[in-house]
């Protein structure tokens, strides 16, 4: 350029700099405005076993329609070999590539699902890296002498340091609660990384930089309780993204979780374990009457907890949750979750399987297949005897089809962030009100249930039932229920039937006349 004056040089800068700023702006609005933000109440939804084509699907036709916030996949990175589920938890290196799909198919998912208004967590398996060594499913050599490709050398992880480092350890945890033991030590069998050095930290950052890059929005930090809360919050401080959401898989008390909740949200166990005592028999459901009391002090805080009724884990170890085999009593516990005020929800959709170790389907070549659902009809079984189940192995459990899941979600929305009014608990059933801005009550016994004079706190009129009429209750043409018709008399009181093991949820949003 032949010399200009400066000022005009100046002008014509801060000109572009205008354009590329209001540019900006419009990229910006345009892709916000689709995707709200992960608030406290938001709907999330663990999608284990499905690789990154089949998420990407299911966001555009049914988690955005449907009003799912997020979804929880997989680890995406490169893993040992083998037809267990837990590969996915031996990263072999951090390039994105998995039995899920290539970088191009996660990038294309997460994509697919922000468009859809649906936010992308992924599983960050951070804590440590393969147990053996060999060939990853990539092709990688990795795990000679605990060297992992450029990434990672002996002298990264805690088994690898000189004996007088204050963080050597060489052992198999045993002491699961203790700080130092549980953070250095081996989670039993995994080289253990020394995520206290500057130089971990920045690969792992790198790692998850990446992901965000790609539009992802949130990490679960798998077995943060074997990270120091320290680490966390150093790694936290190098992302791009200093707002992503973050959820601590921190099992064993409120204590402990306690001191991770300055990095974000942590998993509620508690809140899964009540559930499994609500409803593993008939009956029970009353004694939520006091959960309230029990989620106020004896649970993490409300705002930073994530309720769940089965993860990968309780479902596939057998332990401490309720699961697809419980049928109705299932069901009834993710209505009840998703209608409780404590807490953020979070959903789970996995897999039928006959051993614990069992993988979601694959193909010959190590692929997992696209994810299939087991029909609708599945769920209809009363009773909780696994012999009655008639999921198919290998079919997907797709509670996020189900008409009223899809119908609890709806409810969630119209109700928000609402007191909890009218909160009744006799007889094997269990009700309350948002304030006038819905209603719910769930019959957990094997018979059905009618309610005399129940107060809702809901204006009187008639009501669609979004559990069993889905999320979208009222037949627009007919203006009629697709599900049950709920009557709120005149003095906001409701008599209604409600069958056995099952429930009826009625909304502001779901009010026919
Ligand atoms: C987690 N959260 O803290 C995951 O939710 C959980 O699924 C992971 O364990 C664990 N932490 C480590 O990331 C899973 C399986 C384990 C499996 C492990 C590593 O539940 O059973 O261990 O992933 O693949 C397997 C074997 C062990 C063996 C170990 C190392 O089951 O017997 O010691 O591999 O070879
Ligand atoms: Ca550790």
């Amino acid at each position: 350029m032949k010399s200009l004056p400066k000022k005009a040089v100046l002008f014509i800068a801060s000109g572009l700099v205008a354009i590329a700023i209001a540019i900006t702006a419009v990229a910006l609005t345009s892709s916000a405005s689709k995707l709200e933000p992960i608030a406290k109440g938001s709907v999330g939804l663990q999608m284990f076993g499905w690789n990154w084509n089949s998420i990407a699907a299911e966001c555009t036709t049914t988690l955005g329609p449907e009003g799912v916030d997020w979804v929880l996949t997989m680890p995406p990175s490169d893993h040992i070999t083998g037809n267990q589920w837990w590969i996915h938890y031996q990263p072999t290196s951090y390039e994105l590539n998995s039995d899920a799909g290539t970088r191009d198919e996660f990038a294309g998912m997460v994509k697919t699902c922000n468009a859809a208004g649906v936010h992308v967590v992924t599983d960050a398996v951070l804590n440590h890296m393969a147990g053996r060594e060999g060939t990853s499913f990539s092709g990688a050599e990795f795990g000679v002498d605990l060297a992992f490709g450029d990434t990672y050398q002996r002298s990264n992880f805690h088994s690898g340091l000189s004996e007088t480092d204050p963080n050597y350890c060489a052992y198999d945890i045993s002491d699961w609660n203790a700080l130092w033991e549980r953070t250095n030590c081996q989670f039993p069998g995994l080289p253990d990384l020394a995520t206290e050095q500057t130089y971990v930290r920045e690969q792992i950052a790198k790692y998850l930089n990446e992901q965000i890059s790609l539009g992802v929005s949130g990490f679960r930090i798998d077995a943060a309780k074997h990270l120091p809360p320290n680490d966390i919050a150093a790694i936290k401080k190098l992302l791009t993204n200093p707002d992503v959401f973050i959820v601590q898989e921190i099992p064993g008390g409120v204590e402990i979780a306690n001191e991770y909740i300055g990095n974000g949200n942590v998993w509620a166990w508690d809140s899964a374990a009540y559930a499994q005592n609500l409803f593993s028999f008939s009956g029970n459901v009353q004694q939520a009457v006091g959960y309230d009391e029990m989620s106020s002090g004896n649970y993490p805080d409300t705002e930073k907890s994530l309720t769940w009724i089965s993860n990968h884990d309780t479902e596939h170890h057998g332990s401490g949750s309720l699961t697809y085999l419980n049928g109705r009593f299932y069901e009834l516990a993710n209505i009840w979750m998703l209608a409780e005020k404590y807490g953020s929800p979070m959903l789970y959709t996995g897999y039928a399987f006959q051993e614990g170790d069992w993988q979601a389907p694959q193909a010959e070549n190590g692929l997992i297949l696209d994810a299939k659902c087991a029909s609708g009809s599945s769920i209809n079984t009363l009773t909780n005897d696994p012999s009655m189940g008639v999921y198919e192995n290998g079919s997907f459990v797709c509670l996020q089809r189900w008409t009223s899941i899809k119908g609890m979600i709806a409810w969630r929305d119209a109700v928000g962030e609402a007191a909890k009014t009218d909160v009744f608990g006799e007889n094997g059933a269990y009700g309350f009100g948002r304030s006038g801005k819905g209603y719910v009550l769930i019959n957990s016994n094997a018979e059905s249930f009618t309610a005399a004079k129940l107060a809702t706190g809901m204006k009187p009129g008639t009501y669609c039932d979004l559990v069993s009429g889905g999320g979208k209750p009222i037949e627009a043409s007919s203006k009629s229920c697709l599900g049950a018709t709920v009557k709120v008399e005149a003095d906001g009181t409701t008599s209604t039937e409600v069958e056995a093991l099952t429930a009826l949820a009625i909304s502001v949003a779901s009010k026919l006349n």
